[in-house]
């Protein structure tokens, strides 16, 4: 830093107290500071430019991964003002930058409505990045400022005039390597939540650059069907009944969108957002379309004759099965609830959308009676197929098959029963499964052994699925029930944690458990209690001493310790057995196995590699995105057998990374 710098800041140092209430506790602001707050610095920024776009100053935003991994964010709105601040004798940009929420203080009448979850302003961008440049097209000038952890370098500037009469805001931000554990960007982070963004708001374009490679990739996103195309989107793998039926409008000053349609599947997706936010617990927005879809359908369906044929009464949720749904509001000032703070709870909410759905979705029944007429049918089926589910759950019931006190003769249990201190480990195969029950810290320790692969949930109605005998062990020994009947109160467990091979195999039956989880516990998956055990992939023994190594590079660096050329190894790379090479005179007396499985560790090794608090590795599972899991699990488990094997393949080298 310049000594002029310096000054510039020496003066600023009342206004940084606030900047520097973030970099002591960055996680209170952006969640976390691993890779999660990482991405959130970028959502943060854009959120701006969203807002820009939504006052209707801006349709164009560009994200870009530099080559040296910093992050450029711009757009073609206003421009942040650079005019001094009469009280604060200094620039409007640089309090927009350096003032905690000052962002909306300068533009009180604007639509201001994103701006999110953690909704903190770019301020705390600037606070957590190592250094952040802005430049702003305003008045025909271009002008720039920069910061340093926060602290201006210099006042704002012009630098250049403007040949055409342009406006704009590009911040460059590299992350404070020194606050978060990770400033690796991951491209495909980014475009997941931009290509969502775009769908969320039909008139923006969002470009997406990476350029750290030697051929960069671009991907731009614009969807002028927006929501309609969204849900197209969802479920480009399966069979819509019909073109998606759109509900748009305002009802007391709320904006809302919902786009739905019926296919051919069983599952309910509703995804809904709040002033661009995925609400993953719902609200009230959701209950007032739920509420208004059964009404509406119901008097649709009775006053048009539609039941005559059926005994059946439908219950809200046969108007749902088979329902892919996104809805869209915007509220002004929203309440959110629940465990993770994503939940509405804005009252007059739910009487918004309630009503408006009552209203347009009625009238499109009237105008398009064969879309309703197929849609009732659907109903009609879904609630005859629960009928039938309903019986076949009672007949387990009885059973005693799904009873959360007959647990499975397999589960090998712990001793104590506190559920935040007790694991369970889901392991492939009954060999693995026996070296666990040994290996185990029987205290706090279940082990719950699987033979073979589990049943294709993707493929298979619910009453199937629950004739299986691997799923319905997963039932009873987790105890939370499954999808309607779901309780997480009665959860046995605090972590439950999948044990599978280090091959193919094992990464089927870990989708295809994880597939379970998504579809019918979803809730475990968001709260955080699905786990990956990271078995190791080889063993190199030297004289007494042993090395466990979770891949490749690890393997090589252990070899590089011990003086021996990895290079050597090169061949035994696809030697799946354990070999002894004393043909190479300087690896003489060193072993090197590759595990084929779990079941050729033995229970000590087991214990120490994979199953040992102080020692091992755990992934947890969690949703980044999740429309985009429903896709993936779509894709992965629905009828075309090629992604799922490129899925599988990629999957099983990389599975350290694990993200759904
Ligand atoms: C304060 C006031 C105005 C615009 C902005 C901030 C603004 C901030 C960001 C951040 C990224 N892009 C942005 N674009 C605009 C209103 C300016 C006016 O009234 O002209």
């Amino acid at each position: 830093m310049s000594a002029g710098s310096q000054e510039y800041s020496a003066k600023n140092i009342n206004v940084l107290k606030g900047l520097e209430a973030v970099q002591k506790r960055p996680a209170m602001y952006i969640g976390d500071i691993g890779s999660r707050g990482l991405h959130h610095l970028i959502n943060e920024v854009v959120d701006n430019s969203i807002d820009e776009a939504l006052a209707g100053y801006c349709d164009t935003i560009e994200v870009i991964i530099n080559k040296d991994s910093s992050v450029t964010v711009s757009d073609n709105g206003r421009g942040i003002p650079v005019d001094l601040h009469p009280e604060e004798n200094r620039s409007a940009l640089e309090v927009v930058m350096t003032v905690l929420h000052a962002g909306g203080k300068f533009d009180k009448d604007s639509y201001k409505v994103s701006g999110g979850l953690h909704g903190v302003g770019v301020s705390v961008v600037n606070a957590l990045s190592e250094w952040l440049k802005v430049e702003v097209k305003r008045d025909g000038k271009l002008w720039f400022m920069e910061f340093r952890r926060g602290a201006p370098v210099a006042p704002v500037k012009s630098i250049s005039n403007l040949a055409k009469k342009e406006t704009g805001t590009k911040v460059t931000f590299f992350p404070d390597g020194e606050i978060f554990k990770t400033t690796l960007f991951k491209f495909d982070t980014i475009i997941a939540r931009m290509r969502e963004l775009a769908y969320l708001n039909k008139t923006i374009t969002i470009i997406c650059i990476d350029r750290r490679e030697e051929v960069e990739e671009k991907e731009v996103f614009h969807f002028k069907g927006g929501l309609v195309e969204f849900v197209q989107y969802i479920d480009a793998k399966r069979t819509p009944l019909h073109k998606p039926v759109l509900i748009e409008g305002e009802k007391d000053n709320t904006p809302i969108e919902i786009a739905f349609h019926y296919n051919d599947a069983f599952d309910e997706n509703i995804f809904s957002y709040v002033n661009n936010i995925n609400t993953h617990e719902g609200g009230t927005h959701l209950y007032g379309f739920k509420s208004a879809l059964t009404r509406t359908l119901n008097n649709y369906a009775t006053r048009n004759g539609l039941l005559k044929n059926t005994k059946i009464q439908l219950s809200g949720d046969d108007f749902r099965e088979g329902l892919t749904c996104v809805i869209s509001v915007k509220v002004m000032e929203p309440q959110f609830e629940g465990q993770t703070k994503t939940k509405l709870g804005n009252s007059e909410t739910k009487s918004a959308v309630e009503t408006l759905v009552n209203e347009k979705l009625a009238e499109f029944l009237e105008e398009n009676p064969a879309v309703g007429k197929k849609i009732i049918e659907k109903c009609l089926r879904s609630a005859e197929a629960r009928d039938a589910a309903r019986r076949a759950r009672d007949l387990a019931r009885r059973k005693n098959a799904l009873d959360s006190f007959d647990l499975p003769g397999k589960l090998a249990d712990c001793s104590i029963t506190d559920p935040e201190h007790c694991e369970i480990y889901i392991v492939e195969g009954d060999s693995a499964g026996g070296s666990a029950k040994q290996g185990r810290d029987r205290r706090f320790q279940a082990i719950l052994p699987l033979k073979g692969k589990i049943l294709n949930v993707e493929k298979s109605k619910l009453h199937k699925i629950l004739e299986n005998n691997e799923i319905k062990a997963i039932i009873a020994a987790v105890g939370t029930g499954i999808d309607l009947d779901f309780d997480i109160s009665k959860l046995r467990y605090g972590k439950i944690i999948l044990m599978t091979d280090a091959d193919v195999d094992g990464s089927h039956i870990r989708t295809l458990l994880l597939t379970f989880l998504f579809r019918y516990m979803r809730e475990l998956i968001k709260h955080g209690k699905i786990y990956i055990a990271q078995p190791p992939l080889y063993r190199i023994k030297k004289g007494k001493e042993e090395f466990f190594a979770f891949d490749e590079r690890e393997r090589d660096d252990i070899l590089k310790r011990m003086k021996i050329n990895p290079k050597k190894l090169e061949a035994l790379n696809d030697t799946p057995e354990s070999q002894e090479l004393d043909d190479l005179g300087n690896i003489k007396g060193v072993t090197i196995s590759r595990y084929k499985g779990l079941g050729e560790m033995n229970p000590e090794q087991l214990w120490s590699t994979t199953m040992n608090p102080e020692t091992r590795t755990l992934l947890q599972v969690n949703v980044e995105n999740e429309p985009d899991a429903h896709i993936l699990f779509e894709t992965l488990m629905g009828d075309s057998v090629e992604p799922r094997r490129l899925f599988i393949e990629k999957n099983a080298k990389y599975v350290r990374n694990l993200d759904v």
